[in-house]
């Protein structure tokens, strides 16, 4: 097949997923074509089946606001007409759904053709962008106009009904993540320079928004690392950045606690970690979690979200609610020193990310498009 695909480019989640799917699915053989205002963070490496189409934002001195989306429903014109795509996959709503809607009207004007658009929720397109008033009746519009539409966990599914007056039906696909990136190579070496001591590594890795509670990453490191050697790995950027590094000196515990940025290589970085830390006040799935558990970290996390549904309480880890750091720590630090327990848990969470491998996934959206094929067999 000959997929568009329509994502943010950025480290976060959706542009994540959707560049691993795009990856897995030119793997297999289908024709990717990306379609994006920058190449996507995880599209690296040369493949024949992958094409990326940048999406140019002309300015001129009357737009105070360069109008991005008619920006990229014309370069989708352009690409589905030049490359003559199956269908178009969105993934976040917006405001690549209502593209997509702009993009296969064009189309269908010029060559009678009607494009599938699949679009897929990934979270804050619904539970916070999309509500707001400013955006609902065209994120409501625009979805209810697609093909097919998917979201990453049931709790999402669920969450979109809610708030928004969707007539058609939500098939649910969750997030995946390829095992095969998180086989542990021997990383002792890498490991001695950031737990010289042998200390327990604790991982925390976001946008560093609001929403992910840095605070209480904050709160429930400085308890760990009063009851035991621990050090925390904080990865990412966003605006809560300066307070997490402000707490850090606050609490004492800067020696301890490393900003590392933005980072590629989370497979690495993964691979020397004990326990990852997801607090998060809403999180539709938590992929950052489900990349940890395939690199056999245990998760504390909170059970907003469709987080529960992919850490399983007392099993992979643990949930709590969202706010309440004394269980989060008290647990995180009861596993912390138990070897035999750590041990346990760190094999189930591999064994729950294998229920979430990438080889269960790709099937599910290929059945998927060859629902809204053409030919039935492309
Ligand atoms: O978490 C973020 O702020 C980034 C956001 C995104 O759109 O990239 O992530 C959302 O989509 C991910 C992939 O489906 C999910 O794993 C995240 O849970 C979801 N974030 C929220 O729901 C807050």
């Amino acid at each position: 097949m000959k997929i568009g695909i329509v994502c943010y480019p950025t480290f976060g989640g959706s542009g994540v997923l959707a560049t691993e799917l795009g990856k897995a699915l030119a793997e297999k053989g289908h024709e990717i074509h990306f379609i994006t205002y920058q190449q996507p963070v995880r599209l690296n490496g040369f493949h024949t089946n992958i094409f990326y189409h940048e999406v140019r934002v002309p300015t001129y001195p009357l737009f105070d606001f360069p109008p991005y989306e008619l920006a990229l429903a014309s370069t989708m014109v352009d690409v589905i007409l030049n490359h003559d795509l199956d269908l178009i996959h969105a993934h976040y709503a917006i405001p690549h759904a209502s593209a997509a809607y702009t993009a296969k009207q064009i189309v269908k004007q010029k060559t009678g053709r009607s494009v599938p658009v699949i679009t897929t929720l990934h979270g804050t397109d619904i539970t916070l962008v999309g509500r707001d008033k400013t955006y609902e009746p065209v994120v409501t519009f625009s979805i209810n106009e697609s093909d097919a539409i998917t979201a990453v966990s049931n709790n999402l599914k669920e969450e979109t009904y809610k708030h928004f007056e969707i007539i058609k039906d939500i098939e649910v696909i969750h997030n995946f993540v390829d095992l095969k990136r998180f086989n542990k190579k021997p990383l002792a070496a890498f490991k001695k320079v950031i737990a010289p001591h042998d200390e327990k590594i604790i991982i925390h890795a976001s946008n560093f928004r609001k929403l992910k509670r840095i605070d209480d990453v904050m709160e429930i490191f400085k308890r760990i690392h009063t009851a035991t050697p621990a050090k925390l790995l904080m990865v990412g950027d966003g605006p809560e950045r300066p307070i997490a590094e402000d707490l850090a000196r606050q609490f004492g515990i800067e020696a301890d606690v490393r900003f590392l940025g933005k980072q590629e290589q989370m497979e690495d970085i993964l691979a020397v970690s004990d326990l990852f830390l997801l607090p998060s006040e809403y999180e539709s799935f938590g992929l950052v979690a489900l990349e940890a558990m395939a690199a056999s970290v245990v998760v504390i996390s909170s059970n907003a979200g469709g987080l529960s549904e992919i850490n399983i309480d007392g099993k992979t880890g643990y949930t709590a609610n969202v706010g309440d750091v004394d269980t989060m720590s008290n647990k995180a630090i009861e596993i912390l020193k138990d070897e035999a327990k750590l041990k346990a848990f760190k094999h189930n969470a591999l064994e729950q990310a294998k229920l979430f491998d990438i080889h269960h996934i790709i099937p599910i959206y290929e059945a998927l498009y060859r629902r809204y094929c053409r030919t039935g067999d492309c």
